[in-house]
This record gives structure tokens, sequence and C-alpha cells, in this order.
């Protein structure tokens, strides 16, 4: 329904300051020499690619050590997210879908900010083992791959680095809808209750199957099947079992036929806007087969939520 046209821009994020773990900023690269773009214009749709970050060189600027404000690199993840912000926002308003290509998941900043400002009608399924909605109060780790949510809501907001302040603020709770859950914070916890999001977790796939589940969660945040969707794709919401080149495993995720069929059914919807595939960790593999199931997975992700499947 969005894009009859079938025209897309696929926008590289290069980009590992969000979390401490170094390789995942080569994610990209791999998914893209995979023959990524090929995959998706074979499908049907006029591909372009962006490189933001191209000319810079964030990943040498890298430090471990927490701010007085109690996150990690402050200043490359603001300034990447600017240049990944204008990329997207760039993409959908020439009318294309965005693809967005990670990196680490701190760019959902970006991505999600830059969809809700090109519509604000927009809902958000966040595919994760994790909420990403820690708040510089709230994180320990002070990575801030694990906050980008509570930016975009403004959760907590007299805590954040003064960086953040060209973040739009402007998701609201019942425009965002989790899928795969299975290590949420405490703090985390008492957020996604005090704000009423509704969280699919590992539970509730057990408990209704995937395809309720996915029902479920675009009945909260789409009911009338008329919004615009930003799918945000973290792989490690896949069971490390299929997906083990990423940051933060955690076991007894999806299948890897739960998480394809979730990017399926957005697909079957018509309505996708924008999707971001995130946390692909090429240095993390043990083995070479670990890289190619791992960036297999995140092309055959991509592939199905452009509609490999509507064929
Ligand atoms: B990802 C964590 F504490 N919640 O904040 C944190 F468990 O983008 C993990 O989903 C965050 O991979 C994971 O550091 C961020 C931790
Ligand atoms: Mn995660
Ligand atoms: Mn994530
Ligand atoms: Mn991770």
């Amino acid at each position: 329904k969005f894009h009859p046209e079938r025209k897309t821009t696929i926008i590289t994020a290069p980009f590992s300051g969000g979390q401490p773990k170094g390789g995942v900023e080569l994610g990209p690269e791999y998914i893209l020499d995979a023959g990524f773009e090929k995959q998706i214009s074979s499908l049907g749709w006029e591909t372009t690619t962006l490189h933001p970050l191209e000319s810079t060189n964030y990943e040498a600027m890298k430090t471990d050590d927490k701010d007085k404000y109690g996150v990690k690199n402050t200043h490359i993840v603001n300034e990447c997210n600017k240049l990944i912000y204008d990329a997207v926002y760039k993409t959908l308003e020439s009318g294309r879908l965005a693809i967005t290509v990670g990196g680490d998941h701190s760019i959902g900043t970006a991505t999600v900010g830059a969809s809700l400002t090109h519509n604000p009608d927009t809902c958000v399924i966040w595919v994760d083992a994790h909420a990403d909605i820690n708040t510089p109060k709230t994180t320990d780790s002070g990575n801030l791959h694990g906050c980008p949510l509570s930016f975009l809501m403004g959760i907590d907001a007299d805590s954040y680095p003064p960086e953040f302040s060209w973040v739009p603020q402007i998701l609201k709770p019942g425009k965002l809808a989790y899928i795969g859950l299975r290590d949420v914070d405490q703090e985390e916890r008492r957020i996604l209750k005090e704000h009423n999001i509704p969280a699919f977790s590992m539970y509730h796939v057990d408990k209704y199957g995937i395809g309720k589940v996915v029902e479920m969660a675009l009945d909260k945040v789409n009911p009338n099947r008329d919004c615009p969707i930003h799918l945000s794709f973290d792989v490690d919401a896949i069971d490390p079992s299929f997906v083990p080149a990423t940051g933060t495993r955690v076991e007894g995720g999806l299948s890897l036929r739960e998480g394809l069929f979730v990017a399926e059914e957005i697909a079957m919807t018509g309505l996708l806007n924008s999707l971001d595939i995130v946390e692909t960790n090429p240095m993390l593999a043990e083995t070479e087969e670990h890289i190619l199931d791992t960036v297999s997975a995140a092309c055959a992700i991509g592939r199905c939520a452009m509609g490999q499947t509507l064929l």
C-alpha cells in the first residue's frame, strides 16, 4: 500500500560506539558483500545505497568510560545518529522505503526519530531480546545501545546529556510494541509497566505462537492497519544457535523461522516504511560458519521484510 513503486534506499550505519565490543561496525560491509542489495533488487525493488558515516572516524574515538551522566561515548553516538537521521529522513521524504543496516542499536534513536518526524502516525515494532529503554538514570552498563527508546519517548529527560537535545521526543507508548523479549532489566520492567507498553516476550511466543503474537502486537499499535510501520530488528532476538555472531546473546530466543515470520507478516501488511537490521558482529563469531549463519540470517530478515514470500 505504501510503496507501490517499490523504491528503497539501503543506508549503512557502520558504528559500534553504543556498546563496548569491536566488530559490529563491520556488519554492513559483511551484509552488503553477501549480496544484500542484489537480493532486494531481485524482489523488484529499485535500490540505491547511502553511506552517511563514510567520511567519519568515530570508531577511533570510542572509549570505555562513563561520563558524569552515567553513559559512554555520548558525543560520537550523537554525531553518528545525526548523520543517520538525516539520511533516513531524506530517504523517506523522497518517497523511498529506508533500510538501515547496522551497526549497534544505538542508531535506533536516529532511524525511529526520522520515521516519526516524517510521519507521526508511524508505529514501531521492536524485535529484540532486550527492551532498549534504559535511561541514563537507570542503565547499569552505560551502553547507549540499551537506551534508544527512552530518548525517543523522553523518559527521565532530566537525566540526559545535553547532546541529546536534538532528538525528537516523539514516540508515544501506544505506538511501540516489542516481540522476542527475554532479558529485560528491573528498571526497564518498571518503565514498560508504568507506560503500559505492549511487550510480547518469549513466554508469549511459546504460549500463543508467533502468528498470534504478531497479530496481537499489530492490534495494539496499528488496530486499523492504516499506519506506516517501522520495524527495528535486532538480530539477537533470534536464538544464538542460529545467530551466534552478535554482542549480547541470550539463550531461548526466536527460532530462525519465527524471526523471519515476523518480517514476512510485516511485509504482508503492505505498511512497512522503514526497517533496521542491527547488531550483526562478525568479529564475535567463533567459526566461519557462525559468520555465514549470522550474515545470512540478517540478509533473510531484509528479504522477508521486503516481500520475498509474497512473490
Ligand atoms: B541491544 C542491557 F543490561 N539492558 O542496558 C544494557 F542487559 O541493542 C543490554 O538490544 C542492552 O543489543 C542490549 O546494557 C542492547 C543489559
Ligand atoms: Mn538486543
Ligand atoms: Mn537492541
Ligand atoms: Mn546486542
